[in-house]
C-alpha cells in the first residue's frame, strides 16, 4: 500500500522542530530551518500528510505564549514538546552531543556524566508523555535520531497502558558503530533496549545495521536466527537500511531560475580560467574540516603549477556554537584558513576562501553548481547529503565529487567519485589533482552514474519505503517481517 494512500496518522518525533520559533512583536513566528534531517523529510512531504512534535527550539513558561507557539506552528502541522532551557541543553548539549555523537562517530576521550545523562532520560519521557497523549491507536510513530534512543521504550510501556496499539519505528542518522566502540557508553545496554522496543529501525547503511545486530547479540544475547530480525523480549525486531537521499528537482528547478542564472554567470565570470572546488559543511569534527584545510595545503604544496588557477570555496555553517569544543574547532579553522592564505597568496588573490556562515539556498544551488570539484572529509558521517545536492547540481559541468571513504554515501557512490583517506594529506591532494584532470569521458561516466542514483534514492522514496514497512508491521505485529 503506498504511504500516501494509508488511512493511519502518522507522527513524525524529532528532538528539534524543523522550525524556528521567534517572538516578534509580542506574538510568536516559525520558520523552517536546515540540517541534513531538513532536507530528508522535506522531500516526503510532497507525499505524504503527517504531524511533526519536536521541541521548538526556545523556552515558554507562560500559558498563553504556549498556545500562541502552538497556533503560530499549527500551518506546518508541527506541535511542540516544551522543555525548560537547562534540561533542554543538558540533553541536548550535556548527553546528546557531547557524549552520544562522539561515540557514534568512533571518536574517543569522551568522558560519561551522570547529570546529563539522568537530563537525557528525562527528555525523552517528557516526549512519551507529549506523543502518548496525541497518538489514537493504530497511528504510525516514526521516531528520529540519537537524541531520542529511549523514547521507543517509554512510548510502548505508556501507548498499552492506555490500550492504543501503534507501531513505533526508528531511524538513526549517525552510523552505529562497532561494538568495541560502543562498549565505551556505560549505560549502553538502556539505549539499545530503549531502541529494540520499536518494531522497525532503520539505518543508513548495511554496515551500521550489522554493527548494531552484532551488539544487540553480544551484549543482550538478542537471538537473530532470521536476517534482519531481532528476537527480544518476545517480540520480533525488523532491522533495515533505508538509503536516505534529498529532493534532486528541488535544486535542478532552482537552478532554472533567472536569479540563479544570474548568480551563475557572475561567478562563472569571477572564477575564470580557475578551477573552482566547493566544500559545504555543518562545522562539526565529524565533517573533517581540520583534515580538508591541511589537505588543500599540501595539494597547494604540491602543485606549484596550479598557483592562481585553483581556488577552494569553503562553507562552513555554524553548529552547536554553545558546545566549547565545536567554539575552539572554529578558532582552529579560521586560524588554519589565515595561515593558508598567508602562505600560498599572491597579488592576485587567495585560494582558499573560508565561510564561516549559512547561505541562502539559492546561493548554495549557485556555488554547487560552478564549482568543477566538491571536496568532503568526513571523518564519520551518517550518509552526507551534500553529496547529493553537489550530483544534482552538476547536469552541465559533471563535476567531480571528491569523497572521504568515511562518508555512509561512499558505500553507495564510490563508483560514480573519487574515494580517500581523509586522515591521508598525500592521498586526498592525489584524489583532489586527479578529479581536475579527468576526462571528459570518464566525467561523463562518473557523473551518469551518481545522477542515476540521486534521482533513484530521493528522500520521497526513503520515507515512503519506511512508512510501508512500518505500515506493514502494523498489520502483522506477531509475524516475521520480509526485507
Ligand atoms: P548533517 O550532519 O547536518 O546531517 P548533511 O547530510 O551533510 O549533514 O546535511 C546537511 C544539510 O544541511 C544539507 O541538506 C545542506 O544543504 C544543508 N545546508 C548546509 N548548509 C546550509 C546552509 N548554509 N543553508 C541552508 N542549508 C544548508 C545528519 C547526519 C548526516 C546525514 C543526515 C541525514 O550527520 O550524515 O546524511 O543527517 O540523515
Amino acid at each position: 500500500m503506498p504511504a500516501g494512500d494509508t488511512k493511519r496518522n502518522l507522527i513524525i518525533v524529532s528532538n528539534r522542530l524543523p522550525l524556528s520559533v521567534k517572538r516578534v512583536d509580542g506574538s510568536f513566528q516559525s520558520s523552517i530551518s536546515s540540517g541534513g534531517l531538513v532536507t530528508a523529510l522535506s522531500g516526503l512531504t510532497k507525499s505524504t500528510q503527517f504531524r511533526w512534535f519536536g521541541w521548538p527550539g526556545l523556552e515558554v513558561k507562560d500559558n498563553e505564549d504556549r498556545k500562541d507557539v502552538c497556533q503560530s506552528l499549527e500551518e506546518h502541522n508541527a506541535s511542540p514538546v516544551f522543555l525548560d532551557s537547562d534540561l533542554a541543553h543538558e540533553h541536548y548539549n550535556g548527553f546528546s552531543n557531547r557524549i552520544l555523537w562522539p561515540i557514534l562517530h568512533y571518536q574517543s576521550g569522551v568522558t560519561f556524566d551522570d547529570g546529563p545523562w539522568q537530563a537525557y532520560k528525562r527528555v525523552n519521557e517528557l516526549f512519551a508523555d507529549e506523543i502518548c497523549q496525541a497518538a489514537e491507536n493504530g497511528t504510525l510513530i516514526w521516531i528520529h535520531d540519537y537524541h531520542l534512543m529511549l523514547l521507543p521504550e517509554l512510548l510502548r510501556a505508556r501507548l498499552q497502558k492506555q490500550g492504543k496499539s501503534c507501531a513505533i519505528g526508528f531511524s538513526l542518522h549517525t552510523p552505529f558503530p562497532a561494538g568495541d566502540f560502543w562498549r565505551n557508553l556505560p549505560v549502553r545496554k538502556h539505549l539499545i533496549d530503549g531502541l529494540l522496543a520499536s518494531d522497525l529501525l532503520g539505518f543508513h547503511t548495511d554496515e551500521y545495521k550489522q554493527n548494531f545486530i552484532d551488539t544487540c547479540a553480544s551484549l543482550l544475547g538478542a537471538r537473530t536466527e532470521i536476517p534482519n530480525q531481532i528476537q527480544y523480549k518476545n517480540r520480533l525486531v525488523c532491522i533495515d537500511q533505508f538509503i536516505v537521499g534529498i529532493d534532486p528537482l528541488k535544486f535542478t528547478d532552482t537552478l532554472q531560475n533567472p536569479d540563479v542564472k544570474d548568480r551563475i554567470q557572475t561567478l562563472e565570470e569571477r572564477y575564470k580560467g580557475v578551477r573552482v572546488i566547493v566544500g559545504v559543511d555543518r562545522l562539526d569534527h565529524i565533517k573533517g574540516l581540520t583534515q580538508k584545510l591541511k589537505g588543500f595545503d599540501a595539494f597547494l604544496d604540491d602543485h606549484p603549477e596550479l598557483r592562481n588557477k585553483v581556488v577552494l570555496i569553503q562553507v562552513a555553517v555554524p553548529s552547536r556554537e554553545d558546545v566549547k569544543e565545536y567554539q575552539e574547532l572554529e578558532t582552529e579553522l579560521s586560524t588554519l584558513a589565515g595561515k593558508i592564505n598567508g602562505k600560498h597568496a599572491t597579488p592576485e588573490g587567495t585560494p582558499l576562501l573560508y565561510m564561516h556562515r549559512s547561505v541562502p539556498f539559492t546561493e548554495l544551488a549557485a556555488l554547487y553548481s560552478i564549482a568543477d570539484a566538491c571536496l568532503l572529509t568526513s571523518t564519520r558521517d551518517g550518509m552526507n547529503l551534500v553529496s547529493f545536492e553537489y550530483v544534482a547540481c552538476q547536469e552541465k559541468r559533471h563535476g567531480v565529487l571528491v569523497l572521504s571513504e568515511f562518508a555512509g554515501a561512499a558505500s553507495f557512490m564510490r563508483e560514480g567519485s573519487i574515494c580517500f583517506h581523509p586522515a591521508n594529506k598525500t592521498e586526498m591532494s592525489e584524489a583532489l589533482y586527479a578529479a581536475l584532470h579527468l576526462d571528459k569521458d570518464e566525467r561523463r561516466r562518473k557523473y551518469e552514474y551518481l545522477r542515476d542514483f540521486v534521482h533513484k534514492h530521493t528522500s520521497a522514496r526513503w520515507g515512503q519505503t519506511f512508512i510501508e514497512k512500518l505500515n506493514s508491521r502494523a498489520c502483522n505485529s506477531t509475524r516475521p517481517c520480509c526485507s
